[in-house]
């Protein structure tokens, strides 16, 4: 047993597409938990520290500006495994590749516009809860 929480993300393209309540209604019926959520808008600042690891990459600029483009919808959710399932969840990172009755295989068409975040591991799961959220958020 390996009860985990983790941080998931409709991106601003998923919310403009109005997938914020199927995207949860997956999460609830795979089992997990929801212990956290809100609608809001990234700033420049908390933008650039989540993607702090894509930094030096070329796309970073587009990556940013896309995350602060409109609002996203910041979840907690707890279960058994989820970091690692609520990836498989999602899908590949370029929905190109990610299948059929995935989020982003059912959802998208390119990778910079890929409808969800979700963290990859237990060090990134733990940094990013707490960027987007303080304790008494969490339920
Ligand atoms: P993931 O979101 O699956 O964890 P990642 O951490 O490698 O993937 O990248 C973060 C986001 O950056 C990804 O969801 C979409 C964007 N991205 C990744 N590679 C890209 C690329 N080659 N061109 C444009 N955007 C990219
Ligand atoms: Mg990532």
């Amino acid at each position: 047993m390996a009860i985990q929480t983790t941080f998931l993300m409709v991106k601003p393209d998923g919310v403009k597409r109005q997938l914020i309540g199927d995207i949860v209604d997956r999460f609830e019926r795979k089992g997990f938990v929801l212990k956290g959520a809100k609608l809001m808008q990234i700033s420049q600042e908390l933008a650039e520290k989540h993607y702090a690891e894509h930094a030096e990459k070329p796309f970073f600029g587009e990556l940013t500006d896309f995350i602060t483009s409109g609002p996203v919808f910041a979840m907690v959710w707890e279960g058994e495994n989820v970091i690692s399932v609520a990836r498989l969840m999602m899908g590949a990172t370029n929905p190109s590749e990610s299948a059929p009755g995935t989020i982003r295989g059912d959802y998208s068409t390119t990778v910079s516009h890929n409808v969800i975040h979700g963290s990859d591991s237990l060090a990134s799961a733990e940094r990013e809860i707490g960027l987007f959220f303080n304790e008494n958020e969490l339920h």
